[in-house]
């Protein structure tokens, strides 16, 4: 059996799960705690980043690395496309959402964090004490907010900018590149999931996220669009995708 090494809503392991829906493999979740339990990763892996991919004496760490070995191993669907033209949008888009969509997604996360308590709260672990909760709570965030929002104002405005732009073409297509899922979509999809986390967070989480990002008309159009997908990949036999 498969076995992902992960952290619940890290959004790098959510894509290689996504991934694992869509060619309808069977694989259970191994939970690292942040820190101490990424010890155990390194001895695995030899490097202290999740997800890492167990398949018997297979150890493979790194998102896009995961998803190529099983690409390989199972063909349908297929994500990572042939055509030159189309694997090098997919290629560019997957770099994109992996690099500067995802330090920008975390940026605004952290930002939201400290000035609403109840996402502080829902994205403490389940099992977190319910003493330690409190102090958690009690951070002085809006002098943390303060901070960070006069450092970020103009990133927020280049990633709104980009996110609306996806939010438009996905309003019409229903594939960023071609006419069949790729990593593409699902790279970007699994980036958004702090901005507006989906059904698969949990429903403490589920619909909460960024201000200025989940409540935007704008982005409706790319929230419906993510939600759809992870919709479809529950549902879908792969061959249909
Ligand atoms: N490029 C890597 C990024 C993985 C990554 O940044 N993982 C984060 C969780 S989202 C992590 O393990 N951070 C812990 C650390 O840096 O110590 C991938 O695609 O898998």
């Amino acid at each position: 059996m498969l076995e992902l090494y992960q952290f619940k809503h890290s959004t790098f392991c959510l894509k290689v799960r996504m991934v694992l829906q869509a060619k309808k493999m069977s694989y259970r979740t191994v939970e690292i705690v942040p820190g101490i339990g990424q010890v155990n990763v390194f001895r695995l892996s030899g490097q202290r980043k999740v997800p890492v991919l167990k398949d018997g004496e297979n150890v493979i760490a790194d998102s896009s690395a995961i998803i190529e070995y099983l690409e390989n191993i199972t063909k349908e669907p297929r994500l990572l496309p042939d055509q030159s033209q189309e694997s090098t949008n997919v290629h560019i888009i997957e770099d994109w959402a992996d690099t500067t969509l995802a330090k920008y997604v975390r940026m605004e996360l952290i930002k939201a964090a400290a000035i609403d308590q109840s996402l502080r709260e829902a994205l403490l672990p389940e099992d977190f004490p319910v003493s330690l909760k409190g102090l958690i709570n009690n951070l002085p965030c809006e002098l943390i907010n303060g901070l960070t929002q006069a450092l970020n104002n103009e990133k927020s405005n280049i990633l709104l900018h980009s996110l609306e732009k996806i939010s438009n073409l996905v309003r019409n297509n229903q594939w960023l590149v071609g006419n069949s899922l790729s990593i593409a979509d699902i790279a970007v999809a699994s980036q958004l999931s702090l901005l507006c986390f989906p059904a698969s967070a949990g429903t403490n989480l589920v619909g909460k996220g960024c201000s200025g990002y989940k409540d935007n008309p704008l982005l409706d159009p790319l929230f419906k669009w993510r939600d759809n997908l992870e919709q479809l990949l529950l549902d879908k036999d792969p061959a249909s995708i």
